[in-house]
């Protein structure tokens, strides 16, 4: 095989946010323009918050969204799924409809010779702290047990319940109370042995360049446009897309950005 071959340059895709609602055409049209993409990818990534809300997979999917889910599923890449707070209850049985294999809440992958750290985000908004004491009490397992046991309806009207309290509180918070602790990023970082965060969550898509080289890359929600990050040996591009074009937003260059251990002692 030669260096040129396809699988040398093909991409890798990172999408989050979709927050999949009602088949609303436009939305529908990103999902065909994303799809079209990724029949050439090399891997995909859903980093949390495919859909607005996940209640158990007896949720009833409307048929356009459920026949795009099964693009997902006939792509030649493999599909990973990782946990976003809307949808952590997201079960065997709608992976295998997107035909991905679930990721744990923060997953490692190599590019280009980068460690990068993938997570849908929000275990970094720590200054919100009411918001990070909900997310403990909704992940324990006792209250999940007892959440997925109820009927399917009453689990609809909690669902609606806590998106609306969502939209109510974040009006009335800090616009930094909900972003990202600077203190967290790097802690990550230097937990995971990871030159780079992935993340979604935040609905605040831009690539931040950090110290040594670092950087953190946030995609972006999708509402009228679609966002994705797409990586391949040579570097990352945060995109922004329609089904009638892409606008690369900002990209990373992995060779001009140097390694954390190649950059100790260098210019500031
Ligand atoms: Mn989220």
């Amino acid at each position: 095989m030669s260096s040129n071959d396809v699988s040398d340059i093909a991409e890798t895709l990172i999408i989050a946010d979709l927050h999949l609602a009602g088949a609303e055409p436009h939305t529908l049209a990103l999902l065909d323009a994303f799809l079209d993409r990724a029949a050439q990818a090399r891997a995909v990534y859903i980093l949390g918050d495919l859909f607005d809300y996940w209640i158990g997979d007896d949720q009833r999917l409307d048929p356009e969204i459920a026949a795009r889910l099964a693009g997902f599923a006939e792509l030649s890449a493999p599909v990973h799924f990782l946990p976003g707070n809307r949808d952590f209850l997201v079960g065997d049985k709608l992976l295998e409809r997107l035909g991905a294999e679930a990721l744990a809440e923060q997953a490692c992958i190599e590019m280009g010779g980068r460690r990068l750290l993938l997570l849908h985000g929000d275990e970094l908004c720590i200054d919100d702290a009411a918001y990070q004491a909900m997310r403990a009490q909704l992940r324990d397992p006792s209250f999940i047990r007892d959440f997925l046991g109820r009927p399917l309806p009453e689990r609809i009207a909690i669902a609606e319940d806590l998106r609306r309290k969502s939209v109510t509180e974040s009006s009335s918070k800090a616009d930094d109370i909900m972003d990202v602790n600077p203190a967290a990023v790097l802690e990550m970082l230097e937990r995971s042995h990871t030159d780079c965060l992935i993340h979604g969550h935040t609905h605040r898509p831009a690539i931040h360049r950090l110290p040594d080289g670092r950087a953190r890359v946030v995609t972006g929600d999708w509402g009228e446009t679609g966002w994705l990050v797409a990586l391949d040996d040579e570097g990352l591009r945060l995109e922004r897309f329609t089904p009638a074009e892409t606008i690369v937003m900002d990209q990373l260059d992995w060779t001009q950005v140097p390694a954390a251990e190649q950059t100790a002692g260098g210019a500031a």
